[in-house]
């Protein structure tokens, strides 16, 4: 039996959402911005909120709004985000209709949402992947419920959304680890105009058949009593069970796509017709007055909520807009790394590869922070990567904390939202650059993002470990840089080490800092194996070593009186480029100084600016293809800011703009720069 109380409450609640829609649709020069809203939908939404507690996570999609009234948002916080104000409790004016992010300890927590459809499910899985590790791991530090219950996640989506590809890639971790989460699907048989027969050979619960270990159900999401009753059950056996459920809930659409997307459009008279006979509003008050409630306080109810609605939609209306000099807070949170720190030579230390650099301190980080965890292709124990850049990790700690993932390049960089939500500090690795565009969609569409969107509430911290680069015939799917497709994102940080030492104390910079840090590390480095890069060994800085993302370094200073005489040239480059550049500057001996930015963004413009005007003369060095990249992006900037003090066009090079590195050594090495290259270019801009 519900409790009486409860079907009310439902009733209230499915009676605001129903003023809202109206109050909205008879407002649209007011509710200028894009929303939808869940009519039709609210059985489910607010069965399954009801059955939700503070320690767990939900992520609802853009037509969840009964499920976050469900949860104890007020008709006005939410009316703030449809009117994009200042005191949008969410975004703060950022983000449309019902795209929450909460944390707080009065109700579930939920991350940030983005528009995408499907793409909360990588990084909700996320989630249900963090709260697994405390749960067996780290027991003491997982949040419960109050009454001492294990907490669930619940990531909502339409049934169009679930044919994205990368929902399988969650479906598949989630039944691999047997994840404590809830797919609950809305089947309204819409994807905008698109039907359920164009779009799909199965619904979402057939298609769970195919997941092995997925548990499932399928119920009718209009009928609040059969979701109620269906939800407690699922969330229950979820909390003890410890296993994934897909629900599918057969709903109508009662409204509009969204306010923009009209119904009429592109739905026939008899479907609406259809849909309307089970709006689930109708079917719970007719359950209401079947039993006993009386049409005097159903009437009531009614009153009660149209008064609401009318009062908060004016109080909206009337909130502040938000302050235009603030658009630019929150791309990031805070670092705590600002200052270089720890013996970058310590006495009596041998040098080292890069590859170990790395390793070493990744080693140093999982051995002091318990919450660290490295994940990704081949990663695990019986390789250790394919450069051995994680070899033995595993064995010290633990095929727990250091494991291997399928190959989902989208999953291992947007689990890490979720990961990072539930505290743990993830570290994956994708295995080569050329192999990042899988992925790409979570760097984009989910990380980015998260803290901008979020007012900073949900920065994610990831570090994320990239092999990139060319040399010795690696072709075209193994030589890629891809700084400059990095660099077009925004909310990212890009970081770029060209030896050892830098290598050890930027990668504890990066897993130190709270934002999502991609490592970019060069393979022709990693071993010093190609001609010239030797000096890439260094002596193994000490444990405490750190060394803050954004401060490039001379690693090639001109003498000062070729300075003096107007006789010197420098070089702003980074990875393999410093060592074509040193390599080319042994032939002007004192000539050209090179700049190594270490950190691609934050960049150094300081020093980068500084050194230009020193010189007059400068040349952007850059192992990528040139039209289009960042270094010349960087150009640009250069000849802006230091105008006044150029003697010549700041110069660029990098690689031919050809589609892909191909594979054969002599054709490869035509199309990169290399250190006779950047002489003969050097010279010339001597020499003018
Ligand atoms: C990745 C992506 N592609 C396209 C869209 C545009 N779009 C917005 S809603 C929608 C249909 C989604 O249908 P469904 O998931 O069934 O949810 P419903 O709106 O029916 O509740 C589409 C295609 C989007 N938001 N994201």
């Amino acid at each position: 039996m519900i409790a009486k109380e409860t079907l009310l409450q439902a009733y209230r609640h499915m009676c605001l959402v129903n003023n809202m829609a109206v109050t909205y649709e008879q407002h649209r020069s007011i509710c200028k911005y894009v929303h939808s809203t869940s009519r039709g939908h609210e059985a489910i939404q607010l069965a399954t909120a009801y059955h939700l507690q503070p320690a767990d996570y939900v992520s609802p999609y853009y037509r969840d709004e009964s499920l976050l009234l469900g949860l104890g948002f007020s008709p006005y916080e939410l009316m703030l985000q449809l009117l994009a104000k200042a005191n949008d409790p969410f975004t703060g004016g950022r983000e449309y209709y019902s795209h929450p992010n909460y944390s707080g300890p009065d109700k579930p927590t939920i991350i940030h949402q983005s528009s995408a459809t499907g793409m909360q499910v990588i990084p909700t899985t996320g989630i249900a992947q963090g709260l697994q590790f405390r749960e067996k791991y780290l027991p003491s530090t997982l949040r419960k419920n109050g009454d001492g219950s294990l907490p669930v996640v619940v990531c909502s989506l339409g049934d169009a959304s679930i044919t994205e590809g990368e929902v399988s890639e969650a479906l598949q971790f989630a039944v691999l680890k047997q994840l404590p989460i809830i797919y609950l699907i809305q089947d309204n048989r819409w994807g905008i105009s698109v039907c359920a027969e164009e779009s799909r050979a199965m619904d979402a619960y057939e298609y769970a058949g195919g997941f092995y270990g997925m548990e499932r159900s399928r119920i009718n999401g209009s009928d609040f009593v059969e979701s109620f009753h269906a939800m407690g059950k699922i969330v229950q056996s979820v909390r003890h069970n410890r296993r994934p459920h897909l629900v599918q809930a057969n709903v109508p659409l009662l409204g509009h796509h969204t306010s923009g997307v009209r119904k009429e459009f592109y739905r026939s008279d008899a479907d609406l017709d259809a849909h309307a006979t089970r709006d689930p509003r109708i079917l719970l008050r007719n359950y209401l007055l079947e039993h006993g409630a009386g049409e005097e306080l159903i009437l009531d109810l009614e009153h009660d909520a149209a008064n609401t609605i009318s009062e908060a939609f004016q109080l909206a209306i009337a909130a502040p807009e938000p302050d235009p000099a603030k658009v630019g807070e929150y791309i990031f949170v805070p670092t705590p790394v600002i200052t270089e720190s720890g013996i970058r030579e310590p006495q009596g230390r041998d040098r080292i590869m890069m590859v170990d650099a790395a390793l070493f301190a990744i080693r140093e980080i999982m051995a002091q922070y318990p919450e660290a965890i490295l994940y990704g292709q081949d990663v695990g124990k019986r390789l250790g990567g394919v450069f051995r850049e994680a070899a033995t990790l595993a064995d010290q700690f633990g095929d727990h904390r250091v494991f291997n993932t399928a190959i989902q390049e989208a999953y291992i960089i947007g689990s890490t939202v979720g990961m990072s939500a539930t505290g743990l500090k993830p570290i994956v690795e994708v295995q080569f650059g050329d192999y990042i565009y899988p992925g790409f969609n979570q760097l984009v569409t989910e990380i980015s993002k998260s803290c901008y969107l979020t007012c900073g509430k949900f920065p994610v911290q990831a570090l994320i470990r990239v092999p990139v680069g060319a040399y010795g015939g690696g072709g075209p799917y193994h030589s890629g840089c891809i700084e400059t497709t990095l660099l077009s994102i925004k909310g990212i940080k890009v970081v770029y080490p060209s030896n050892a030492a830098d290598m050890k104390g930027l990668m504890k910079a990066a897993f130190l800092d709270p934002n999502p840090v991609v490592m970019l590390e060069h393979k022709g480095l990693y071993w010093s194996k190609v001609p010239g890069t030797e000096s890439a060994r260094t002596v193994e800085p000490d444990e405490n070593y750190i060394l803050p993302l954004g401060k490039a370094a001379i690693v090639l200073p001109a003498f000062q009186l070729r300075v003096e005489e107007g006789d010197s040239c420098c070089v702003i480059t980074y990875g393999m480029g410093v060592y074509w550049a040193k390599a080319a500057a042994t032939a002007l001996p004192g000539q050209v100084e090179v700049v190594d930015l270490r950190c691609l963004y934050p960049l150094d413009e300081d020093l980068v600016f500084e050194t230009v005007k020193k010189h007059g003369k400068c040349l952007v060095l850059t192992e990528e293809q040139q039209n289009n990249s960042f270094a010349e992006a960087l150009a640009a900037r250069i000849s802006q800011k230091c105008f006044r003090w150029l003697d010549a066009p700041v110069e660029v090079m990098g690689a031919l703009n050809l589609p892909a590195v191909p594979m054969n050594t002599i054709l490869e090495s035509a199309m990169l720069p290399n250190a006779e290259k950047v002489r003969d270019r050097l010279m010339t801009m001597l020499e003018n």
